[in-house]
């Protein structure tokens, strides 16, 4: 993607700068939701307040929900319009590493704006499902519209950056629902069996190399990883590293 806007790389925000105009660019294109410029404010707002780093309750979460991965029949990355300009190339590597498929679902729908998205990943090497031929029974929204090669027959699926309203009914079809979103209050990830409280541009690297680690693992070695993993757990401690980074900000000044 050629960026219109220069950023120096001396800048103090570089990489977030970088970031936003990704999306910006990715609007122009018409794959990225202008609604999804709002979400990655509310996004880079809970980055801030967790230091902007991977923490230890995301790299777990990520650990076991790469073994979870693994271990599946049929695991789907679901990509909408901000993941999409984002990590295109970290999530065709993360698939191809866990034998993953790469579905387009979005929020915002229309046909279009799904080829959009399509031609667009078609540039890295993805050959997305996005033949829309099943319906997610339970949901309303347009996220009901699935792939019957894809989420509609996936054990496990991992959804970042999701709106709320997917994920229950996910669940309710059997499917194992891992979540990347930096709102640990977020209903996606009080609903997610693997919350990644991380943002989605550390969270698929990290994800990448515990995959590259993990996969000659036995199977065996996975459920251990997978059944010692406490969602409950994870998401207390990023709410408390919420409260204990503003704290540490607060007795600096
Ligand atoms: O492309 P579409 O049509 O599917 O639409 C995608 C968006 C993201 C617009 C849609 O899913 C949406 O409206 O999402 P929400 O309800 O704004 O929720 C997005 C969640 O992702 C929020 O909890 C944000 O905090 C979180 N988020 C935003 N940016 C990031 C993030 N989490 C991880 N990494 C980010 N970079």
């Amino acid at each position: 993607m050629t960026l219109v806007m220069h950023i120096p790389k001396s800048h103090p925000r570089y990489q977030s700068l970088i970031t936003r105009e990704k999306l910006v660019e990715g609007f122009k294109l018409g794959v990225t939701a202008i609604q999804g410029l709002i979400a990655h404010g509310r996004g880079e707002t809970f980055d801030y307040i967790l230091g902007e780093r991977s923490h230890d309750f995301a790299l777990k979460a990520e650990k076991a929900a790469v073994a979870e991965m693994l271990l599946a029949k049929h695991p789907v990355v679901s990509v909408n319009g901000n993941v999409a300009v984002l990590v295109p190339k970290e999530v065709k590597k993360l698939a191809d590493l866990t034998n993953a498929k790469i579905e387009i679902n979005v929020f915002h729908w229309s046909k279009e704006r799904v080829e959009k998205i399509k031609s667009y990943l078609e540039k890295f090497g993805i050959e997305a499902l996005a033949s829309q031929d099943a319906v997610l029974e339970g949901l309303e929204s347009a996220r009901r519209i699935v792939d019957s090669r894809g989420i509609y027959i996936a054990d496990v699926v991992l959804v970042p950056l999701e709106d709320g309203d997917r994920c229950e009914i996910l669940r309710k079809h059997g499917k194992k629902v891992i979540a990347i979103d930096l709102n640990p209050l977020s209903r996606t990830s009080q609903m997610a069996d693997y919350s990644i409280v991380d943002n989605v541009i550390r969270a698929i690297p990290n994800m990448i190399e515990f995959a590259e680690e993990l996969k000659n693992l036995e199977r065996e070695e996975l459920k251990t990883i997978v059944d010692n993993y406490n969602n409950k757990e994870i998401l207390k401690n990023a709410i408390l590293a919420i409260r204990d980074h503003l704290t540490k900000m607060a007795e600096s000044i």
